[in-house]
C-alpha cells in the first residue's frame, strides 16, 4: 500500500524485446568453409570486415563455435606480427548500444587483445585489453557505450603476438531496448501507473535524473563467463 507521503518516483523497466544485431557477420558464418577446417583469407575478403588478414574457423581443433559453425582467430595468418580487424556501422548520436562477443584461448591462458569501440571523429569512445582468456572455453564480453557520431567502429587488435592464439566469435551489437517509463506513478492522488514507452534520452523532469543513473548505470562493463 502506498503511503500518502510517498515521493514520486519513477520506474524503470526494461523491455524484453530482441533487437537484430546492427553488425554485418558478426558470428563470421557468411564465408563458409568446410566442417572442421580452417582457411586463411586475405584483407577485407571476409563479409563485413576490414582491417589485417583473418582466419576463419569451423569447428576446428575440436573446439566448437559460440554461435554457429565459424568463428576467427584474431592471430590470422601471412602477417606475423600484430593483427586488426574492424567493421563501422550508422549509429545515432546520444543513443545507447549494447555490446557482445565472446572470445577464448587457443593455446594459453595469456592470450589478449584489445577492443575499441571509435567514433567518426577516431576518437576512442571505449577500450577493453581483453586478457582473461581460458584454452578452448569461451568466455562473453559485455558492455553498453553512448554513440558520439553517426558511424561507429569496432575494432579487434591482437596483443599476443605471431600467428597463434585469440578466437572470437558472435560480436553483436543492438540498440539498447526501449525504457518503459512510469513517470510520476506513486502520488498521494495515483495508485494507477501509467505506461509510456520513450527513448532514453528524451525524457522530461522529473524523470532525468533517475535516466541519467540508469544510463551510468549502462556505462558500467558487465561481464559474465559463459561455458559450452
Ligand atoms: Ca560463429
Ligand atoms: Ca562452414
Ligand atoms: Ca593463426
Amino acid at each position: 500500500m502506498l503511503k500518502s507521503k510517498f515521493f514520486a518516483l519513477a520506474l524503470l523497466l526494461v523491455s524484453g524485446v530482441t533487437q537484430a544485431s546492427l553488425i554485418v557477420n558478426g558470428s563470421f558464418e557468411d564465408n563458409n568453409i568446410r566442417a572442421n577446417s580452417y582457411k586463411a583469407f586475405s584483407a577485407g575478403t571476409v563479409s563485413g570486415w576490414d582491417g589485417t588478414n583473418m582466419e576463419l574457423w569451423d569447428n576446428f581443433k575440436k573446439f566448437a563455435a559460440y554461435d554457429g559453425d565459424q568463428y576467427i582467430e584474431l592471430n590470422a595468418h601471412g602477417v606475423n606480427g600484430a593483427y586488426s580487424i574492424f567493421q563501422s556501422i550508422t549509429t545515432t548520436q546520444g543513443d545507447v548500444y549494447d555490446v557482445s562477443f565472446a572470445y577464448a584461448a587457443r593455446s594459453k591462458n595469456n592470450e589478449s587483445f584489445l577492443f575499441e569501440v571509435i567514433d567518426g571523429s577516431n576518437d576512442t569512445v571505449f577500450s577493453q585489453i581483453i586478457d582473461d582468456h581460458t584454452v578452448k572455453t569461451w568466455s562473453v564480453f559485455e558492455t553498453s557505450f553512448v554513440a558520439l557520431s553517426d558511424t561507429t567502429e569496432f575494432r579487434f587488435t591482437t596483443i599476443t603476438s605471431g600467428t597463434v592464439g585469440n578466437l572470437v566469435d558472435a560480436l553483436t551489437v543492438t540498440s539498447a531496448p526501449a525504457v518503459l517509463t512510469l513517470a510520476s506513478a506513486f502520488t498521494t492522488t495515483s495508485t494507477t501507473p501509467t505506461l509510456a514507452l520513450t527513448s532514453a534520452v528524451s525524457v522530461s523532469e522529473p524523470t532525468t535524473g533517475v535516466l541519467m543513473a540508469f544510463v551510468a548505470g549502462c556505462l558500467v562493463l558487465r561481464r559474465k563467463v559463459k561455458s559450452k
